[in-house]
């Protein structure tokens, strides 16, 4: 591999962008990184020019393009194992919750915009993203139960791309104030006291573009 650049939309509000930006964190790669601020005029110009989708984030290798959340981590697990846990069973399961986050959840996402820096209240979840919600904590135990507290506090023990994929899942319950079980409150504390997680939080407070309309009355940097 050549020097990696990482093609991101905005810290606070791109949700899959901090996704293979958290795995490439987590794996140690140096990368670079190219931001592109999603609600510019121009965005959708500048975005493709490295994004045959339309869309952020784009991986960038040498002359190799690898755009979707999913696929980049899959590009990277080819050179680094560790993206997946090494156990085959778990494995299979950790790509299934991967899977199963990257093609759904459409309620959870539509309903509970993502925002990393903001605190909300007052926003009740339909009964489809309530089931979605649901779903997720199921799958985070599910997860859990495959390992033993001692193997570490990530999904499957160590850090994997299926906690990529959960991150901004996790970032979102703590913003809205879901009420969650108590293992999936550790969870998301796992998530938010990750180091690198803090510093895309701490970046995405000095930020200045935002969406109009997206923080007004809200506890901005209460993160
Ligand atoms: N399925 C894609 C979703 C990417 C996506 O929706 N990215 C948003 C930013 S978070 C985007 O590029 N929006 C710009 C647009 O749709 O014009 C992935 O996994 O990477």
């Amino acid at each position: 591999m050549s020097t990696l650049t990482l093609v991101i939309g905005n810290k606070t509000y791109s949700s899959w962008s901090l996704r293979p930006w958290l795995l490439l964190r987590h794996l140690g790669v140096e990368f670079q990184e190219i931001p592109v601020p999603l609600h510019a005029p121009d965005a959708a110009a500048q975005i493709a020019r490295y994004s045959p989708s339309g869309r952020v984030p784009v991986l960038l290798d040498g002359d190799r393009v690898i755009w979707e959340s999913l696929a980049i981590g899959e590009y990277l697990a080819d050179r680094y194992p560790e993206v997946w846990p090494t156990e085959a069973h778990r494995r299979a399961l950790a790509r299934s919750a991967a899977s199963e986050m990257h093609a759904g959840f459409t309620a959870l996402r539509e309903e509970l915009p993502f925002n990393c820096r903001s605190r909300r209240s007052g926003v009740v979840p339909s009964l489809a993203a309530q089931a979605e919600i649901k779903r997720v904590v199921a799958l985070w135990a599910t997860c859990r139960s495959t390992i033993s507290s001692e193997e570490g506090p990530w999904l499957f023990g160590r850090f994997s791309c299926t906690d990529a994929m959960f991150a901004p899942v996790a970032l979102r319950f703590y913003t809205y104030g879901v009420a969650l079980s108590e293992e999936a409150e550790a969870y998301i504390d796992t998530i938010r006291q990750d180091v690198h997680v803090q510093d895309w939080i701490q970046a995405a407070r000095k930020e200045t573009a935002v969406i109009p309309g997206e923080e007004r009355g809200e506890s901005v940097d209460a993160v």
